[in-house]
């Protein structure tokens, strides 16, 4: 009986033409820090290439005549770059179709190249430094701002303004925290700024004490710190601990979180912060304020920063794979480089070199423990 009503279903297709869907199970790679001082980014990170999956499985997406399921698999590189790419080659060989990561540079540009030797497309949502896309690697894309913008952006604001003539730099020695800060070197310096001070700790450090004191004795107006917001909040106690409450602190990406306002444990020195995005405000975005409002519900407190970001390149694969007709990631990874796709952050497209098209930043200062845009 089940056999002459298979036997029927096909021949009705056979006679219409038309496929018969059938489903299949597409993997999607995710992978940030999900563990250590930094897995509240990526928890997410991940948080929004699961809301896409979740919302993908919903649209009854076919793919070559099948009906595809779509299913996460949630990597942990712990921000280190040997994890990064030890990881990068555990999925290659999961043979997922496409990748949403890493979340830092230092993991992200190691991994590019794992990827690339197995033909696997990876976007990231978070990693700014310029020299992940530097190889060229037609697996490689970013639909961010990168540090060139977000360094300079920061020097460009300090200098036109606030009218800051002192700087001291930090930075925590890793491929974004110590690329972020050259680029505002470079730019402050060109702006006729004087870096005073530089001085560099880790990524694991909870200690600035030393550091701070020696940068407190040459005075400086600001202090720029390349790094991220478990060693920025930390900071911003200790500076005031140290009566520095008037110096402006300043940093990129990895610093502007909803979460260094709880870390910098109530210090005043909080209402000093710009830092900067790479990106729209919520607010700006196309599907901004309906998507976090979705965010919430699902995921309640626990918003940082990237998961627009991470939402959107899920969808970005998915739309590369629709108009391949094909999940293979040999036969739609080319299609990726012509996307044209609106999402939740903006219209994403790409350069020759997998850079988004025209990024925005957005600088942000810190109101009543609140992340508030500057533009
Ligand atoms: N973009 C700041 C945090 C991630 C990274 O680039 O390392």
């Amino acid at each position: 009986m089940q056999m002459k009503l298979k036997l029927t279903v096909v021949a009705l297709a056979a006679v219409t033409g038309l496929a018969v869907a059938q489903d299949a199970v597409v993997k999607i790679g995710h992978v940030g820090p999900m563990s250590g001082s930094q897995a509240h980014y990526g928890k997410d990170n991940e948080n929004g290439t699961r809301m896409a999956i979740d919302d993908l499985n919903t649209q009854n997406v076919v793919i070559g005549g099948k009906k595809i399921k779509f299913e996460i698999v949630a990597e942990d590189d712990a921000a280190d770059p040997k994890q990064g790419t030890a990881v990068a080659q555990k999925l290659c060989d999961a043979k997922v179709s496409g990748v949403v990561g890493h979340l830092n540079s230092g993991t992200t540009i190691p991994a590019s190249k794992v990827y690339n030797d197995c033909g696997i497309p990876h976007i990231t949502g978070a990693a700014t430094n310029p020299n992940l896309t530097k190889p060229g690697y037609k697996t490689t894309y970013r639909i961010i701002a990168n540090d060139n913008a977000l360094g300079a952006g920061l020097a460009f604001y300090a200098a036109d303004a606030l009218k800051l003539k002192k700087v001291a730099i930090i930075d925590d020695r890793t491929a974004y925290g110590q690329g972020v800060a050259e680029v505002f070197k470079k730019t402050a310096l060109t702006k006729g700024m004087t870096v005073v001070d530089e001085q560099f700790t880790t990524d694991k450090a909870t200690d600035f004490m030393a550091i701070l004191t020696a940068v407190k004795s040459k005075n400086p107006d600001a202090v720029f710190y390349g790094g991220m917001d478990a060693q920025g909040g930390p900071m911003l106690r200790q500076m005031e601990q140290l009566g520095m409450s008037n110096v402006k602190f300043f940093g990129g990406d990895g610093i502007c979180t909803a979460e260094i306002a709880k870390l910098a444990g109530g210090a005043k020195t909080l209402n000093n912060v710009v830092c900067a995005e790479g990106g729209a405000s919520l607010a700006k975005m196309p599907g901004g304020e309906a998507w976090k409002k979705r965010y919430d519900a699902k995921y309640p407190g626990q918003f940082q920063i990237y998961s627009p970001y991470t939402y959107d390149a899920t969808f970005v694969l998915v739309d590369a794979m629709k108009r391949a007709n094909s999940t293979d990631p040999k036969v739609y990874t080319p299609e990726l480089i012509k996307t044209n796709y609106k999402g939740v952050t903006t219209t994403i497209a790409f350069e020759p070199n997998g850079e988004l098209k025209n990024p925005a930043i957005t600088l942000y200062v810190y109101k009543d423990g609140k992340k508030s845009a500057l533009n």
